[in-house]
């Protein structure tokens, strides 16, 4: 199997990046690999040391989340965190995340939108999710049921800030391609004016378009087929604390299989702010299909 990681010497959120890291690190990440960067670690100010708890968790849903754009926060235990406290380290992770991206892949600055922050203070080892579709643990690339992405790439920052050693251990599966030759043949096409139902009963946050139809039940097939995931070509990875690694999961089959206290930032790509547009998702499903696919 081909080596997954691309290793980039970063050390700093702030500092600019060299030419040729860029240029190795954009044609990398298109290609399905994961940019990763081991001495770039995220560290907590002293105020921010309590969040290194569960406890800091509603425990209603498995991740904190904060859209710093319209400073919300969920999924916070509000009655003994400060909320303030919680706001504040994830919003320097969200602007630490951001200078880093436009650092390491300058050309996507411009067209880049900027989407939720999540900490992630629970044990993923032994969790049991309300569904096989919420169980991260299973190799899948992302599609998320409500927010439907038209196209868009996911491009997501994630920093293992772990107190106590401990790693975050994934496993990747197999090349994009790979699971579209796979899983495309088994989904159908969507019911006739499913997207505006979905819409206008709230299900989604937008028109889920063909293309999310289509990512959606990749999304969904790999992770209910219990063979596919003991028998697929698959490696794992075991992401120390005081690693930061960037991983474009929309094509990237991935899973994660235990580790506790991690941060993440996703961002959404337009596919045109690609250097290599035809390695997006979306025109391999075209490729795949021979026709254009509504976004
Ligand atoms: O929490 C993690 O380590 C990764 C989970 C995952 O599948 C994701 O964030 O897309
Ligand atoms: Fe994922």
């Amino acid at each position: 199997m081909k080596q997954i990681l691309t290793e980039l010497d970063i050390r700093d959120w702030l500092t600019p990046v060299s030419a040729s890291s860029q240029t190795l690190a954009i044609q990398q990440l298109e290609n399905g690999n994961i940019l990763y960067m081991p001495k770039l670690s995220f560290s907590l100010l002293n105020e921010e040391l309590p969040a290194l708890s569960t406890r800091i968790s509603n425990h209603k849903a498995k991740n904190i989340s904060f859209n710093s754009q319209l400073d919300q926060l969920h999924g916070a235990n509000h009655v003994d965190y400060d909320p303030i406290m919680i706001k504040s380290m994830m919003a320097r992770f969200a602007k630490y995340a951001h200078a880093l991206i436009n650092h390491v892949l300058p050309s996507y600055s411009k067209a880049l939108q900027i989407g939720r922050t999540s900490y992630r203070p629970i044990e993923i080892h032994g969790r049991k999710p309300k569904s096989y579709r919420k169980d991260d643990t299973r190799l899948h690339v992302d599609a998320f049921p409500a927010s439907p992405n038209q196209g868009r790439r996911i491009l997501r920052v994630f920093t293992n800030i772990n107190p106590d050693g401990k790693g975050r251990v994934w496993r990747y599966g197999e090349a994009f391609q790979h699971v579209v030759d796979r899983f495309l043949p088994k989904i159908g096409n969507p019911w006739p004016g499913r997207s505006a139902v979905l819409k206008a009963l709230g299900i989604t946050k937008t028109y889920c378009t063909e293309y999310d139809y289509i990512m959606l039940n990749i999304h969904n097939k790999m992770k209910a087929d219990m063979r596919y995931q003991r028998t697929a070509v698959q490696g794992e990875i075991d992401f120390a604390p005081g690693n930061t690694w960037i991983v474009q999961t929309d094509h990237v089959s991935h899973a994660a299989l235990s580790g506790q206290f991690l941060l993440e930032q996703t961002f959404y790509l337009p596919v045109e702010a690609m250097q290599n547009p035809e390695l997006s998702p979306l025109r391999v499903l075209e490729a795949a299909k021979d026709r254009k696919l509504t976004i």
